[in-house]
């Protein structure tokens, strides 16, 4: 099993796609082993997206993600990574298929409303930077034996 970091970010929050994010995970099969409402410090920011640091949106990413409130999560399931990159779509919604998060509600890169773990070294850096390990929580779903074959 893998886990994943997913994040609603403040433009989620506050169109209130909060819980559609969530169910779509939950409809799929993933676990949420951990979850909270937080606002991001620039510190935390700027840790959180070091490999853009330079980058000409920078700043504006910076700032974007700590103007209001963000769900931060990590998720569990077989592929988790790859799995929840595939529900959320591609980085910019104008080109994120239909079906996927992006995809459904957003339309310019700079608002795409969900962040998600690009790798499975991305995942345990970004969950570490998020939550301590008592904050992760395991436990079974009842229908994890349906969901996965083997
Ligand atoms: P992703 O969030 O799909 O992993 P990324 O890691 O390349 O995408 O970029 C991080 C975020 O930065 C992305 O969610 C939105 C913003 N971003 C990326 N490319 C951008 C661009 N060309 N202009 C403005 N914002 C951009
Ligand atoms: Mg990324």
């Amino acid at each position: 099993m893998e886990q994943t970091f997913l994040m609603v970010k403040p433009d989620g929050t506050a169109r209130g796609i909060v819980g559609e994010v969530i169910s779509r995970i939950e409809a799929k099969g993933l676990k949420i082993v951990a979850m909270k409402m937080m606002e991001i410090d620039e510190g935390l920011a700027k840790r959180h997206y070091g490999e853009h640091e330079g980058k000409p949106f920078f700043a504006d990413l910076v700032s974007f993600i700590t103007s209001g409130p963000v769900v931060a999560m990590v998720v569990e399931g077989r592929e988790a990574v790859n799995v929840c990159r595939a529900l959320i779509g591609a980085t910019d919604p104008k080109e994120a298929g239909p079906g996927t998060i992006r995809g459904d509600f957003g339309i310019d890169v700079g608002r795409n409303l969900v962040h998600g773990s690009d790798s499975l070294a991305s995942a345990e850096r970004e969950i570490s930077l998020f939550f301590t390990p008592e904050e992760i929580i395991e436990y079974k779903r009842t229908d994890e034996d349906w969901l996965y074959e083997n």
